[in-house]
């Protein structure tokens, strides 16, 4: 009883933590395949207690498949994903491959789920930065309108993968040593020049586009606006963003300033809404010294807000300061979260026409 569900990417720092929520998930595996590059292929991961041996992803890996959780880069989700569709199986794309496609919906569940059921067979995840900060975003507009968001980001090194993550760790290790920092990935593998991350913080993340924003800041614009705007008279709202890499492993922050429609809200309503939203942990309380870090978010699902408080000088203007867990909310487990409410709306069919 269940679904054959297979992991695209299985071996990265997404792929176990998708291994991991989906074990812990309401989604009924029947049998379980472990899909990555042929370079990972016999090596052995555990699913629920049983040996799993990792099979090379090709096109036919998709036999017999119902779901396909994909972290294994734009490039192999672009080239497999289509192909996992015309054998029947629907994919949740954790990759930038197809998030803009118009014909492709951008999940988060708490905020659009109803998107689910406009599937062709493929959905998409959004990027990690953009899934906290609408989470936290999304019920402050359904209540009050919003008007205008500009977002600073601090970003884990995990966001950049596993290989980030090491580069991060020999630094430091080197560092400490009075050893020469040697940076080979950061800021990003696909630029020329690379820089240590450790005791640093890189003003880049992904590549530059000619307007001078990087390709990070482009997806937390046309992302954040995908997902919000996909309500009927939806409206417009302003983003504009700067991410910034800092030298921490897991969880990225992000310090958000917002205008709402609604002049007259004060940073009580915004925590009020805060407090029933789903998905959304309140620590805000600055005489405690409560508020949201990434060590203390580190292997939650929850999205963690606080320090929201009024603007001085522009009425419903306010400053907010969000954390979570790249890799599970940010990814493995918005995925896993995107795979129950499928399986719960009896949506885990590609429709005829793409079949
Ligand atoms: C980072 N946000 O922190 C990126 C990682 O589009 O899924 C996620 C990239 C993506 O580097």
């Amino acid at each position: 009883e269940g679904y054959v569900v297979a992991i695209l990417g299985a071996t990265g720092a997404v792929g176990t933590r998708m291994i991991e929520q989906l074990e812990a998930s309401t989604v009924p595996v029947a049998e379980i395949k472990l899909l990555a590059s042929s370079r990972s292929a016999g090596q052995v991961k555990q699913f629920k207690g049983q040996d799993v041996v990792i099979e090379e992803a090709t096109p036919d890996s998709f036999n017999g498949v119902d779901l396909v959780l994909s972290s294994a880069g734009g490039s192999v989700s672009k080239q497999l994903l289509p192909e996992a569709v015309k054998h029947g199986a629907v994919c949740v794309d954790n990759t930038s491959a197809f998030r803009m496609d118009p014909e492709v919906p951008l999940v988060i569940p708490e905020v659009n789920e109803q998107a689910l059921y406009r599937h062709h067979g493929i959905i998409a995840n959004p990027n990690c930065s953009t899934i906290q900060m609408v989470v936290a975003l999304a019920p402050i507009r359904q209540q009050f309108g919003l008007v205008q968001v500009i977002v600073s980001t601090y970003q884990a090194a995990s966001g950049a993968g596993q290989s980030a993550l090491n580069e991060l760790r020999t630094e430091a290790a080197a560092h400490l040593e009075g050893e020469e920092m040697a940076a080979a990935i950061l800021p990003t593998k696909g630029d020329q020049k690379h820089y240590p991350l450790a005791f640093n913080l890189l003003p880049q993340i992904d590549v530059f586009e000619d307007d001078g924003y990087t390709h990070e800041e482009w997806k937390m614009i046309h992302e954040t606006k995908k997902i919000m705007l996909d309500d009927m008279n939806a409206g417009e709202i302003k983003v504009t963003a700067t991410c910034v890499r800092v030298p921490i492993a897991v969880g990225h922050g992000e310090s958000v300033y917002f205008e709402v429609a609604d002049r007259s809200t004060t940073a009580a309503d915004i925590q009020a809404v805060l407090t029933q939203a789903p998905g959304v942990v309140l620590e805000d309380d600055p005489a405690n010294q409560v508020y949201p870090q990434p060590l203390t978010a580190e292997g939650k699902r929850e999205t963690f807000v606080g320090r929201v408080r009024p603007d001085f000088e522009n009425p419903g203007a306010f400053n907010m300061w969000v954390v979570s867990d790249n890799l599970l909310k940010g990814a493995a487990w918005n995925a896993v979260q995107i795979a129950e409410r499928l399986v719960a709306d009896d949506l885990v069919r590609v429709p005829v026409e793409q079949s």
